[in-house]
């Protein structure tokens, strides 16, 4: 069978977490969902020599480049995916679109909303495939709750209502910048929770409940300085740590959303719940198997919210795991989504999100961002279509 397949030779732009995340996808896609493509490990591209190598070697990427240039412009590459620190995702895209690549790029798409202008712009001159890594959409039960809401049996819906907390950046002493640590650093990131981890909740609740109109925010910077990782000096800290934001949908629904990075005792508790006039819905990532759904159509005596263990075969995604009841997990959301990547290019049609819905979370991460600035509410412009 391998012969006759299409290969598609990737060059990976770091390895951080998302590197591992995303190689491990390309290396078991082939094995769970049947595809004409085979991913290759074509070039992993890093700064430090040493540690690329043993990445490299451990994944089994055939060649190493400390240059994201050279690794854009390879004969030898088809795909590039971007997953580095957020500051370089617009230069590299660019470079990529233009060279002809497909694009594949971690979340979020950009910085603002000026450098994600410029990235759909050139992917869309270039007419390359392309998608953001927006993963959790891919969670089997988040994929069921859309089929949900796509039925219409949630009928008009009134609340849609996200948190994303964690709990890892409480100690002052915790550095900002460099490795691991970039995420707290205002010039590789862009902004804190806002892009980090509230652009997932965005991302689901857009994809779920069509686009949201207008934002107000606000945001908290608890640990006003810290040092910094490369430079030594003791630095202001530029992130938000904590953002809360009410928002109205086109649909006259309305939304409250909270993340931060100082909910002690919370790890990565990514939870959304959903209220229509006929049946509520609500789903928790460190449960991340069940969907929990209250249908008031059930009979009053047995009505209540029961608990969907989405592990059968006719649940999105199972059919091409284990038997019915057996789990998968978060690294499996990266095989899904590149499954539908590869499927996306079988078919010739757009793998979402693209970078244009891409950008129209960005468009809410930035109002978000300007209304906790002006204390005011503020218009989204987001035009949503996905
Ligand atoms: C931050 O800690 C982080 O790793 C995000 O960057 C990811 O996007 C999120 O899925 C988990 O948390």
């Amino acid at each position: 069978m391998n012969h006759v397949k299409k290969e598609l030779r990737i060059a990976m732009i770091g390895y951080g977490f998302m590197g591992k995340a995303h190689s491990n996808a390309y290396k078991k896609v082939g094995h769970f969902f049947p595809s004409q493509y085979q991913p290759v490990l074509q070039v992993l591209c890093a700064r430090d020599p040493a540690r690329a190598k043993a990445f490299a070697d451990t994944w089994g990427y055939k060649h190493v480049v400390s240059d994201w240039r050279e690794a854009v412009m390879r004969d030898d590459v088809d795909a590039v995916d971007i997953c580095t620190p957020n500051n370089l995702h617009c230069e590299i895209a660019i470079a990529a679109a233009n060279a002809g690549k497909m694009v594949l790029c971690e979340k979020p798409l950009s910085m603002d909303n000026s450098d994600g202008e410029r990235m759909v712009a050139a992917i869309e001159k270039a007419g390359v495939a392309n998608t953001v890594w927006y993963n959790y959409r891919r969670i089997p039960a988040v994929t069921l709750a859309k089929q949900i809401i796509d039925e219409g049996r949630l009928g008009k819906i009134f609340h849609f209502r996200a948190q994303f907390l964690q709990d890892w950046t409480i100690s002052p002493e915790l550095p900002q910048g460099g490795e691991g640590l970039w995420r707290l650093d205002a010039s590789a990131a862009g902004s804190g929770v806002t892009g980090d981890l509230l652009a997932h909740c965005i991302d689901t609740a857009q994809w779920l409940n069509g686009g949201i109109s207008r934002v107000v925010a606000r945001t908290e910077t608890f640990i006003k300085q810290r040092k910094h990782t490369l430079t030594g000096n003791v630095q202001d800290v530029g992130i938000d740590d904590a953002c809360e934001f009410l928002c109205d949908f086109t649909n006259g629904s309305l939304g409250n959303f909270e993340s931060t990075r100082y909910a002690r005792g919370h790890k990565a508790k990514y939870f959304f719940e959903i209220n229509g006039e006929n049946a509520s819905m609500s789903w928790d990532l460190q449960d991340l198997h069940r969907l929990e759904f209250f249908d008031h159509s059930d009979e009053s005596r047995l009505r209540g919210w029961r608990s969907i263990h989405v592990t059968d075969g006719d649940h999105p995604y199972m059919k091409n795991w284990w038997v019915p009841g057996l789990t998968i997990g978060y690294e499996h959301s990266f095989i899904h989504h590149l499954a539908d990547f590869l499927k996306s290019l079988e078919d010739g049609t757009a793998a979402h999100p693209t970078f244009r819905e891409a950008l129209e979370t960005g468009k809410v991460c930035d109002a978000v961002l300007k209304s906790a600035k002006s204390g005011q509410w503020e218009a989204t412009g987001v035009k949503w279509s996905g």
